[in-house]
């Protein structure tokens, strides 16, 4: 690989991260870019790549009430995707599988995960659960609801009691993509690749912001 025709997905809010990122290893490895602790980049090509499933052990676990969640939570999963970070990807819910939910949640340390990403809407008690029975950190994604346009789920989620947390985040995908974001950076604490495409991410963004022309 070389710097000159570097390219990425571009599917993301902060397009081009991918890019700067994957081309600022380049000259210091002289190799392709290889990112994330259990899977590979995938080929740099001339044009942007399609959307793509990182592939090797999962580190993150996105459980979600229903698959009708799934729309929203598809950006968790993209984004961890771009990120080259596996994911296990369930709908499983506190409610009308409860036995199925906590076997997942018990199991997921043993199964490798580091981090759940738990996403329900209503009576929103799936990341409780989730937290109720691993240890591991679990990042809660209020579902916006039909009734209560998901101050319900919020503050189902939210409300937990002292000694079980789950980290709450916005209702719907701005809680999504911040939930994956938070889980890029909390893996990236023991992860210097990941690290440095949490840098190139975040400035692609701000550049962004900063070369947006209004009419
Ligand atoms: C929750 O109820 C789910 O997380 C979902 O947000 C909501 C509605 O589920 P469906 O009736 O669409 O399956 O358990």
């Amino acid at each position: 690989m070389n710097g000159a025709g570097c390219a990425g997905p571009s599917s993301l809010p902060a397009a081009g991260w991918w890019l700067s990122f994957h081309c600022s290893l380049a000259p210091k490895t002289g190799v392709e870019a290889r990112a994330g602790p259990a899977t590979a980049w995938p080929a740099v090509t001339e044009k942007p790549s399609a959307p793509f499933t990182a592939t090797g052990r999962p580190l993150v676990g996105i459980v979600m009430g229903s698959t009708s969640d799934w729309p929203v939570m598809e950006a968790a999963a993209r984004l961890l995707d771009e990120f080259g970070i596996a994911t296990e990807r369930r709908a499983l819910s506190a409610h009308r599988t409860p036995d199925a939910a906590l076997d997942w949640g018990r199991g997921a340390g043993g199964r490798g995960l580091k981090v759940i990403i738990a996403a329900a809407g209503g009576a929103a008690h799936l990341a409780g659960v989730m937290a109720a029975v691993t240890p591991l950190p679990v990042l809660g994604v209020p579902m916006e609801s039909a009734a209560l346009k998901g101050m319900d789920s919020l503050l189902s989620m939210v409300q937990m009691p002292g000694g079980i947390p789950v980290a709450t985040f916005a209702i719907g995908k701005p809680g999504a993509i911040n939930a994956a974001l938070f889980a890029v950076a909390t893996l990236a604490l023991s992860d210097e690749r990941l690290r440095l495409a949490l840098d190139a991410y975040r400035a692609a963004q701000t550049k962004k912001v900063l070369e947006a022309q209004l009419p």
